[in-house]
């Protein structure tokens, strides 16, 4: 089929009936903003809150904020704030418009503008996608305060980072009676909700105010794989829509949100989009960090060791899903209490069949940046409970001696590996002070305070196993790692 139109409001009429959009685009007023217009939210939150409003009605339009980048945001803006989402893996690929973006802000450019939405009575939720790092805490949740960000705090200077924007926003809306606010955190942190309370409040003490009553952090869980869309998502993306797109989202077809009902300020009815409404979100929270992206990380620093681009080649590497198996029976299971009725071990086998979907090109590389970061809620947590109850985490231990070695930054094959990662810096130095053996290195990255917690930093029977898997990765590469591992 020739593609003829590029997407905007002009040409929704010529779109297949199935991709047209649920809502009228530019019609649902906005009650919402969104601080990261990131592809994970643009397939996920804003899909939930589309559906909702088309169930339920509501103004519960989004204003999505870029942080730094304006390369979306302008894309956007050409495409009058509508994008398609791409999913794939299922029987066909299916490309739908999603036209429940309300209006567009930029953090870097605008920082005012966005304080002035934050602060609007009509808003009555924010809610986050930024990732890990942007929140500018430690593993466990002090923030992390520099000259730069207390003037953003006390607004000597323009409030450009997340808990600015909040801080200042917070201020201004309570000044000016803006009415009760959600601040919902999707981001995978364990314990999101009362670790972002926590984290403005000692932002908000930096600027000489309290945390003002109306205000909720509800814990939130998130799950649906997106991946950086490719050049061949968006030529399928095309196809399927029969016009183009600069901005296509691609996903798997499952997706999941549990959410804790908390919203002083009302909320989109996101129950009719199939979102889950609950009291009580750890045993959700706990399961998908501990299991789903646990593995996940597994996947990622064994395959990009042993070579191999994709999660899903990853899960070809011989071995490789009979010891995942082993590592979320032996290691997880026994630190997750699930949901009543979900087995950690079915929950796993679910997982590994969803990474296996090798048409979303999920690079291994991609899920492997900001460990520093993304290690201390998925991994940590378990290494460190098992060593609570005696137990030495085999399995964990492997996969943190794999992203030790892949802090090194080579592949078994010699190929360089990207550090991609906000504790980069330190982590090279610690590397470059230290001896290139097997005890050099995990001791070095054991003294990174940032990520180890002193519990684990000075636990010799994890040094010990950290090591000697270590030395099995040097020694033998990955492969043959997972190989001998189960024999
Ligand atoms: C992944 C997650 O990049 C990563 O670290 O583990 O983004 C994962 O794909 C999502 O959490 C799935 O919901």
């Amino acid at each position: 089929m020739a593609v003829t139109y590029r997407l905007g409001r002009d040409a929704l009429t010529s779109l297949p009936q199935r991709s047209r959009p649920a809502v009228q685009p530019g019609e649902v007023r906005p009650g919402i903003v969104h601080l990261g217009l990131g592809a994970f939210h643009r397939a996920h939150q804003a899909v939930f809150t589309e559906d909702a409003v088309a169930a339920s009605g509501g103004d519960w339009g989004i204003v999505g904020v870029a942080p730094r980048s304006r390369t979306v945001l302008d894309q956007l803006r050409a495409q009058d704030g509508l994008y398609s989402v791409l999913t794939v893996g299922g029987a066909e690929d299916e490309a739908r418009t999603i036209g429940i973006l309300a209006g567009l802000g930029h953090a870097a450019g605008d920082p005012y503008g966005v304080v002035a939405a934050v602060a609007d009575p009509n808003i009555r939720i924010v809610t986050m996608t930024v990732t890990e790092k942007a929140y500018r805490m430690d593993h466990d949740g002090r923030l992390l305060l520099d000259d730069d960000l207390r003037a953003q705090l006390t607004g000597t200077a323009p409030p450009v980072s997340v808990p600015a924007l909040l801080v200042r926003g917070l201020l201004r809306r309570q000044a000016a009676g803006g009415g009760p606010l959600t601040v919902l955190c999707c981001d995978n942190l364990m314990g999101n909700g009362p670790r972002i309370r926590g984290l403005v409040s000692q932002a908000l003490a930096v600027a000489g105010a309290d945390l003002p009553g109306d205000v909720a952090f509800p814990a939130t869980m998130v799950d649906r794989i997106v991946p950086a869309t490719s050049a061949d998502h968006r030529r399928r993306a095309a196809l399927a829509l029969g016009a183009d797109d600069a901005v296509p989202v691609v996903a798997e077809p499952f997706t999941q949100w549990v959410i804790e009902d908390d919203f002083p300020g009302g909320r989109p009815d996101w129950a009719a989009a199939g979102a889950v409404l609950t009291d009580d979100v750890t045993p959700w929270e706990m399961l998908k960090l501990r299991s789903l992206n646990a593995v996940h990380s597994a996947c990622a620093y064994l395959g990009a060791l042993a070579g191999r681009e994709l999660i899903a080649d990853s899960l070809d590497l011989p071995g490789l899903p009979a010891l995942l198996r082993r590592f979320i029976a032996e290691d997880i299971a026994p630190t997750v209490t699930p949901p009543p009725g979900v087995s950690v071990v079915e929950y796993g086998e679910s997982v590994l069949v969803r990474f296996a979907n090798r048409e979303l090109g999920h690079r291994n590389i991609q899920v492997a940046m900001d460990g520093s970061q993304k290690l201390p809620h998925r991994l940590l947590g378990t290494v460190a409970e098992r060593r609570r109850a005696g137990a030495v985490p085999c399995w964990a231990a492997l996969v943190l001696a794999a992203w030790m070695r892949f802090a090194r930054g080579y592949a078994d094959s010699g190929a360089t590996l990207p550090l991609d990662d906000p504790l980069a810096d330190r982590i090279r130095a610690a590397l470059d002070a230290a001896p290139d053996t097997p005890a050099g290195t995990v001791d070095a990255l054991l003294a990174l305070s940032q990520v180890f917690p002193p519990e684990l930093a000075g636990d010799e029977v994890l040094r010990r196993e950290l090591i000697r898997w270590y030395d099995e990765l040097a020694r033998h590469g990955a492969e043959a790692t997972i190989r001998g591992a189960l024999s």
